[in-house]
């Protein structure tokens, strides 16, 4: 279907999760809706309190500039603005925007009558940062266990939390999330690789389709995983990255205190040894 025509059947009004036809149409390309409204309203909320944090800091240096969690000491209590309380606003902020981005998601995915693979994608990603910045710390008792808003800053964080179980490449789910990463980009190089092999010839050679790249993996190493299921494989690699990447911080510390090596004791302590 031609993009005009198409437009005309699609750009019509309903599919909202709420409010009805409130801010149901679009601003040039784009979608507006009330989620797009509270996009818009938490991301510039949360922008301006990060500009105001970086004003009353010591230094305009976009390394440097750093939003802190409350002290520990503050626990899971509303701490004053320039003693972490920015921190915790510039979070609510943040969720409110990254989950109004994800309901415009379904919203345009319930308009287009397609199903919600973007955002659960999104969702996975979404539920990476909450864990970081509200169910880890909420689980360990005090604010000040989230991750500092700064390029250096959330660099130090990372490996200071890391350090601090001496080794986090011992940790299991650690150990799942980084394969997961590793495997996401060995797929995307098959598929894309393979993609363009087939469907950008040299000029005056004809477009090759999928009978060719599934012949061409049948004949390299016997299977092809198809056209739809590489795709498949593809996102279930991704949101797996993702979610064993929340699972392998969420466990350090509520779960784990100790150093990451010595929890692969189990190992040495089973009975069979004896
Ligand atoms: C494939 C296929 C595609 C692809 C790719 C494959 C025609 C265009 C990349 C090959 C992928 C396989 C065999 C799975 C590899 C497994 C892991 C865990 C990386 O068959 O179908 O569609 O793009």
């Amino acid at each position: 279907m031609a993009m005009l025509s198409f437009e005309k059947k699609y750009r019509i009004r309903g599919g909202t999760l709420i409010g009805g036809d409130l801010f149901d149409f679009w601003v040039g390309p784009f979608y507006v809706g009330f989620f797009g409204v509270t996009t818009i309203f938490f991301a510039a909320l949360g922008t301006g309190l990060i500009v105001y944090g970086a004003a009353i800091g010591p230094t305009w240096n976009i390394w440097q500039i750093n939003i802190a969690p409350p002290d520990l000491s503050y626990g899971l209590a509303l701490a004053p603005l320039k003693e972490g309380g920015l921190w915790q606003i510039i979070t609510i902020c943040a969720i409110g925007s990254f989950v109004s981005w994800a309901l415009r998601e379904v919203e345009i995915c319930r308009k287009l009558g397609m199903g919600y693979h973007v955002p659960i994608a999104f969702g996975v990603a979404i539920f990476a940062y909450v864990t970081l910045v509200v169910i880890r710390p909420v689980l360990m008792g005090a604010w000040g266990h989230g991750f500092p808003y700064g390029i250096f800053s959330h660099l130090d964080w990372v490996s200071n939390v890391g350090y601090q179980y001496l080794h986090f490449h011992y940790n299991p789910a650690h150990m799942l999330a980084v394969t997961f990463f590793f495997t996401t980009t060995l797929a995307l190089a098959l598929h894309g690789s393979l993609v363009l092999s087939a469907a950008n010839p040299k000029p005056g050679e004809a477009v090759k389709g999928a009978d060719h790249e599934n012949t061409f993996f049948r004949d390299n190493i016997g299977y092809s995983i198809g056209t739809l299921g590489i795709h498949r494989l593809g996102l279930f690699l991704a949101l797996s990255a993702g979610f064993f990447s929340a699972v392998c911080i969420v466990i350090s510390g509520p779960f784990w205190t100790r150093g990451w090596p010595e929890w692969w004791n189990w190992w040495l302590d089973l009975p069979i040894w004896r």
